[in-house]
Order: structure tokens, then C-alpha cells, then sequence
């Protein structure tokens, strides 16, 4: 069925440490190749109708550069935010703690760290260790942020993360819009109620 509906707009930025693969997988997931020659430091910001779960969506996708020198730049790019990525490499570890020490805390200065996210687990093309895996999953899973792991080489899994991050998006905002309604109903009934006691 086609909908007359606007799409709704959902902006996605993608941070994380530098190296990680940001943009190669952003360029994996719009161009469908991975990009062997040259990779930018930041992709041109990308914008597109999908359908996710029977929805419409315009999805804009922001790069960011994960160097400490670009972060009033990517301040910038967290403006009206929906939803963000957050990249580590599973081959560096210290990708994956710079989430807790470094990327986390950047959202919250921010005031975007209640916004929905996901964490990704790039370049699994080159570790075979379930072991460490099984450390990212619990990490994430007691942090409760749902954690993919995927290879931009090998264009794995890279449609799951944005179709994932969107879907989380769409939840999020629906509850929000349930729960501000709930709100003003429970306002409405408590002006009605000392109305009819003034009466
Ligand atoms: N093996 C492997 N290499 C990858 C993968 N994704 C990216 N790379 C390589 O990792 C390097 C860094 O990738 P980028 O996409 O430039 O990383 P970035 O996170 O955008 O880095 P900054 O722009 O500096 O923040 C490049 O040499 C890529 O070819 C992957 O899935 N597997
Ligand atoms: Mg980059």
C-alpha cells in the first residue's frame, strides 16, 4: 500500500575512534562497495528514503572525523540528532574502551546521551576469537546498547546496522509520543477534577 504520508526524518551520526571504519562503512552501506583506494576522513552526509518495519524514512546519515582535534566540529554535526552509531574496531581494543572513556561522555556533554544508539563492531573480518565477542556482547548487554558486529570488507551485516539503528529510532520515538499524550490526558483530567471541585 502506498502511503500519502511525509517520511519521517531521522538524522543518524556515526562517530567513534579514528581508523575504525566510519566511512568505509558508510560508504559500503550507499555505494555498496568498499572503498579500496581512497577513503575521505569524512563522507559527504547522505540522505535517503527506506522502509523500515512498514515505515517511511527520509534517513540522513553524518560522518564525523573520531580525531580529538575535530571535536568542536563534530558538536556541529550532533545538532539535531536522532539516533547514533558508535564504531570500535574489534582488531583494537582500546576502540572499544574509548566508548566508555571517551565517546559516551562526549554525547552526554552534549545532552545527547538519551538519544538511542547502537554499538558496532567493525573490521570482524580479521578476528576469529569468539572469546573476545563474547567480552563486547556482555559489555554491551550490561550496559544495555545493542551491540552488532560487522565488516565493512566484507560488506557483512553493514545493512543490519543501519535498518537496526533506524527500527530502535521509530520505538523510541513512538514511546515518546505515547507517553507525552498519557502526560497531557493526565493533565486534562487533573485541571477537569479541581475545576469540578471548585464548582
Ligand atoms: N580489514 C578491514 N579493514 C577495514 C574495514 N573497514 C575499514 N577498514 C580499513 O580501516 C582503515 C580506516 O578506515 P576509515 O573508514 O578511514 O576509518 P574512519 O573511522 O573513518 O577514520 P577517521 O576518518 O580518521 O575518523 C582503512 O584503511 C580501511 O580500509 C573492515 O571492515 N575490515
Ligand atoms: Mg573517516
Amino acid at each position: 500500500m502506498i502511503s500519502n504520508q511525509e517520511p519521517q526524518q531521522i538524522k543518524v551520526v556515526v562517530i567513534g575512534d579514528s581508523s575504525v571504519g566510519k566511512t568505509s562503512i558508510l560508504l559500503t552501506y550507499t555505494q555498496d562497495r568498499f572503498p579500496i583506494d581512497y577513503v575521505p576522513t569524512v563522507f559527504e552526509n547522505y540522505s535517503n528514503v527506506i522502509s523500515v518495519d512498514n515505515t517511511q524514512v527520509q534517513l540522513t546519515l553524518w560522518d564525523t572525523a573520531g580525531q580529538e582535534s575535530y571535536e568542536r566540529l563534530r558538536m556541529i554535526s550532533y545538532q539535531a540528532a536522532n539516533a547514533f552509531v558508535i564504531v570500535f574496531s574489534v582488531i583494537d581494543l582500546q576502540s572499544f574502551e574509548n566508548i566508555w572513556i571517551k565517546w559516551l561522555p562526549e554525547l552526554q556533554k552534549a545532552g545527547k546521551d538519551r538519544l538511542p544508539k547502537i554499538i558496532i563492531g567493525n573490521k570482524c573480518d580479521k578476528l576469529n576469537d569468539s572469546l573476545k565477542f563474547q567480552v563486547f556482547w556482555e559489555k554491551c548487554e550490561l550496559e544495555n546498547i545493542r551491540f552488532i558486529e560487522c565488516s565493512a570488507f566484507q560488506n557483512k551485516n553493514i545493512k543490519n546496522v543501519f535498518e537496526e539503528i533506524v527500527s530502535i529510532t521509530i520505538r523510541e520515538q513512538m514511546l515518546q509520543t505515547v507517553l507525552r499524550s498519557k502526560r497531557r490526558q493526565e493533565t486534562i483530567q487533573k485541571q477537569q477534577k479541581s475545576f469540578c471541585q471548585l464548582l
